[in-house]
């Protein structure tokens, strides 16, 4: 039986606002806004008493916590604190899966007592990264996430195979990962809320209303799930440059270069199946200097477009002899495909909006 660890910081963007500015800490804090067109991201949990929830217009976390303290997200501080929060996972396993920045899968499995090595991870994520998780230990991914999820925050939680079936029973459908709120308008229609109710389906009927994930629900619902951790393989980067025959000095030259250099690099990614999060444009200048710049996509704006913008931060009067486009900061090459698409439907560069059936 395989021993799985979810780990899932406590509202992760706010507690690390919290963390560095500590007089910001036990006041509702709101991240979000300015970058991210006007939604809530996350909230601390002393505003999540006045009402306030991630992807909340800010408007109305207002109008809920005028006393509120409202931050613009630091992605770039948020993406330092995600690397420690894995050096810790490193230090006891190289089988992880990450999902977005602040959480992930640990399997376990090699320790003969999984509780105590699950115990001592929680605690030295606090001490190393100054944050707290909530945790879930349990024989499968469904159900660690579950148990993680289930006393938030702060929490520890093992689901026992004997306890499993109790466990789920009470639970609302929309608590087993892949049912997002469409699903559950579709089951409530059959007066399915609870994953008792659930259980009503046949795999056939589960399967004609729900489609290939009815099958993953039907066995998720009943504790069964074979996924396996699926470990970040992919390469680190994937880039492709051209050195050229004589010296550029005009954006408009070098552009159609970079352009086609986007075009080789992208087949590049297709073939892997990977899914990028960063573009860097590389221009080598005539004295040999070297300046590279990225771009997050943050929206699943098309690739071009953030080349463009690339290209409009060079300047080129000095003259350039290579060119080199690259992608980077790869999303795990596999795992759900509904993770994946979610990278690219909303706000953040790291979030998908909820998708609504993952
Ligand atoms: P979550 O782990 O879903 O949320 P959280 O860590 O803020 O709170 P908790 O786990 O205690 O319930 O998401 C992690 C981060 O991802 C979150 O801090 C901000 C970002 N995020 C968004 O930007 N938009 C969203 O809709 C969600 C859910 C998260
Ligand atoms: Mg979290």
């Amino acid at each position: 039986m395989k021993k799985i660890l979810h780990v899932d910081i406590d509202a992760f963007y706010a507690s690390v606002e919290q963390l560095d500015r500590p007089e910001y800490r036990g006041l509702p804090v709101i991240v979000g806004g300015s970058s991210n067109r006007g939604v809530v991201s996350t909230c601390s949990y002393e505003a999540r008493k006045f009402g306030v929830r991630s992807a909340m217009p800010v408007a109305l976390a207002k109008k809920k916590c005028p006393q509120g303290i409202f931050l613009p997200p630091r992605f770039d501080r948020y993406v330092e604190k995600s690397k420690e929060i894995r050096r810790v996972f490193s230090a006891y396993t190289d089988r992880y899966q990450t999902v977005g920045l602040d959480e992930a899968y640990l399997d376990l499995s090699d320790y003969e007592n999984a509780v105590p090595v699950a115990k001592e991870i929680k605690r030295r994520v606090r001490k190393e990264t100054g944050l707290t998780c909530s945790v879930g230990l349990s024989y499968n991914m469904s159900l660690a996430k579950i148990a993680s999820d289930l006393k938030k925050p702060d929490a520890f939680v093992v689901i026992r195979p004997e306890q499993a079936m109790e466990i789920l029973r009470t639970l609302p459908v929309g608590t087993l990962h892949g049912v997002g709120k469409k699903t559950q308008e579709l089951l409530s229609k059959k007066e399915i809320y609870t994953v008792e109710d659930f259980w009503r389906l046949s795999l056939e009927e589960a399967v004609q209303m729900l489609g290939k994930m009815g099958h993953a629900l039907y066995d998720r619902a009943r504790g069964e799930d074979d996924r396996e951790i699926v470990t970040e393989r992919s390469p680190k980067s994937s880039s492709r440059e051209t050195t050229l025959p004589y010296d550029l000095y005009q954006r408009e030259a070098v552009a159609p270069i970079a352009f086609s250099l986007l075009q080789e690099v992208e087949q590049d990614i297709r073939e892997e199946g990977v899914i990028p999060q960063t573009i860097t444009l590389k221009i080598k200048y005539a004295d040999f200097t070297m300046r590279s710049k990225q771009r997050k996509n943050e929206y699943g704006v098309p690739w071009g477009e953030l080349l463009e913008e690339l290209l409009d931060a060079f300047d080129y009067s000095s003259g350039v002899r290579l060119v080199g486009v690259g992608f980077s900061n790869f999303a795990p090459a596999e795992g759900e495909r509904y993770e994946q698409l979610s990278l690219f439907s909303w706000q953040s560069p790291f979030y998908g909006e909820r998708q609504e059936d993952q």
